[in-house]
């Protein structure tokens, strides 16, 4: 199975992407997990996604706070699919990330999730990766399954609560 990649801008990003670690390791997915900067280390974050599709990773995921354009420079580099995670700041609430990794100009797209949205970049990814891989596509309907059955287990206990 391919691999994915995760890149965070700083090692203060890494709650967000744990959310991500945690999900992929759930499903079985391969990853690796690298801090690379788009501005503090622009060549390293550059070598990486050029290098990305012969070293077996299939989809890479990138998530960085502020004026975060690390998932539109590591898709510069690659034509995998990349997911991008803004993750929230002190300052702007992660509006400011969200704007700059959502808003990439044409020719270089960046799948974006919601702010600090790290178990979903995980599941849009193993939703990419299962494509190929018939048995994932069957642990993400499986998933839903269950999802679907805790929220009906809620319904049904909610008028108990109130
Ligand atoms: C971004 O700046 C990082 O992705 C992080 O979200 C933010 C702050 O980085 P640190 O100053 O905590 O290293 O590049």
């Amino acid at each position: 199975m391919k691999k994915v990649g995760i890149v965070m801008g700083s090692d203060s990003d890494l709650p967000i992407v744990q959310k991500a670690a945690d999900t992929l390791r759930a499903f079985g997915v391969p990853f690796e997990t690298h801090v690379y900067s788009a501005h503090r280390t622009p060549a390293e974050a550059a070598e990486f996604a050029r290098g990305a599709e012969s070293n077996g990773f299939g989809v890479l995921i990138a998530a960085a706070g502020m004026a975060a354009h690390l998932a539109g420079a590591i898709a510069a580099q690659t034509t995998l699919p990349v997911i991008g995670i803004p993750c929230q700041s002190n300052t702007l609430d992660g509006i400011d990330a969200l704007l700059s990794t959502v808003q990439m100009p044409s020719g270089i797209p960046v799948a974006t999730v919601a702010i600090n949205g790290g178990a979903n970049a995980a599941l849009l990814a193993v939703e990419i990766l299962a494509l190929g891989e018939p048995a994932l596509a069957e642990q993400l309907k499986a998933k839903r399954a269950r999802d679907a059955a805790a929220v009906l287990e809620k319904d049904a206990k909610i008028a108990e609560r109130i």
